[in-house]
């Protein structure tokens, strides 16, 4: 039996976390032979709620669960986490500003880069889920300084996988059938679906779709779908959300497929001009437990023009936090 993973998870009392910990357990995530130990971490007052959910995963009897901690404090929660899933943030309140929800965040995200710099294992994965993620994951990296900055992620892979499905949908394809799928840039709606380089079945899928479908539907499609689930279902994307941290988590450790690639937001190295730091969605390949931005890619005046204006949102924001940044 292989030593159990520590994985670490915050805002584990709320709704993403209430389907991503039972996939997590059950060994979607990091594999049917891989134990695992939770770590789960809660803000005080939710600390009643938190305990229900650990009764709940005990009762599951998971053979893979190696032991489950609760705290309040990242520094017990981060102690040698191997795999950090930052779920929990503050919500947008009633009359909040951008720049509240920024700076509010800011401050969870310092503190939380801080305890992971000084108890997680020093090969951390991190995934920021919590919006607005990308700059979350920015602040949380500064502010652990003694980790690897490329350990830093943040999740658009929710993106990509409601971009397979809306392309899918309309050429009658399985989501299996279509590679090379891409997200640029930011987990917002400023985001940039790309499907010049996608195949299905082996065929471009540009030659398959009208090119008016592409720009006025699947984009904004894509771009708007977590605003029409909070429509639909009257709260956010939640079972999606965990099943593409799932999802992020499994294909960088364990690795991409041949001939296929996936959209992670990770630290910019200046790859297709986007300004080096930002944590900014890419096509990457994984292997061995490390990732690669895909190379080369061609990018034509319409999709220069996209990664250019989602690029500028992640420069405003992080500018927006510069004061708080280390
Ligand atoms: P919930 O409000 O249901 O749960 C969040 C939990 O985090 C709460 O239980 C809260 O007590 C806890 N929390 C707040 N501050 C904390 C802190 N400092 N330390 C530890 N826990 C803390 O939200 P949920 O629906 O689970 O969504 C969580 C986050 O994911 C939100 O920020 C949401 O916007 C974001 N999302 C990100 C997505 C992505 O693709 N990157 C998609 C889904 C989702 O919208």
């Amino acid at each position: 039996m292989k030593n159990p993973m520590r994985v670490a998870v915050t805002g584990a009392a709320g709704q993403i976390s209430y389907s991503l910990l039972f996939r997590i357990a059950s060994g979607d995530m990091l594999g049917k032979d891989q134990p695992v130990i939770l770590q789960l971490l809660e803000i005080t007052p939710a600390m009643d709620a938190l305990r229900g959910v650990v009764m709940e995963l005990e009762d599951c009897a998971f053979p893979l669960v190696a032991g489950i901690t609760t705290s309040d404090k990242p520094e017990v929660a981060f102690d040698k986490a191997d795999v950090a899933l930052l779920v929990g943030a503050r919500p947008r309140g009633p009359g909040m500003e951008r720049k509240d929800l920024l700076e509010a965040n800011a401050a969870i995200f310092s503190e939380q880069g801080k305890a992971l710099n000084a108890v997680a294992s020093r090969d951390v994965k991190v995934l920021v889920v919590g919006n607005p993620a990308n700059t979350n994951s920015l602040i949380a990296q500064r502010n652990a300084p003694d980790l690897n900055p490329r350990n830093f992620t943040a999740m658009t892979r929710l993106d990509h996988n409601r971009a397979l499905a809306q392309l899918a949908g309309k050429t009658g394809a399985s989501t299996t059938d279509i590679k090379k799928m891409i997200i640029w840039g930011n987990h917002s709606a400023t985001q940039y679906p790309d499907i010049s380089q996608a195949m299905v079945k082996g065929d471009a899928a540009s030659g398959l779709v009208p090119r008016d479908w592409y720009e006025s539907d699947f984009i904004p499609t894509v771009q708007q779908r977590g605003a029409a689930i909070i429509k639909a279902r009257g709260a956010s994307s939640a079972a999606s959300a965990g099943s593409s941290a799932v999802d992020h988590i499994r294909d960088w450790v364990m690795g991409t497929p041949d001939g296929d690639w996936v959209s992670m937001a990770v630290p910019s190295d200046g790859s297709y001009g986007i300004e080096k730091g930002l944590i900014y969605s890419f096509p990457v390949t994984c292997k061995g437990g490390d990732y690669s931005i895909v190379q080369g890619l061609e990018v034509d005046d319409f999709s220069r023009e996209r990664m250019q204006v989602t690029e500028q949102e992640l420069r405003e924001e992080r500018d927006g936090v510069a004061h708080l940044l280390p």
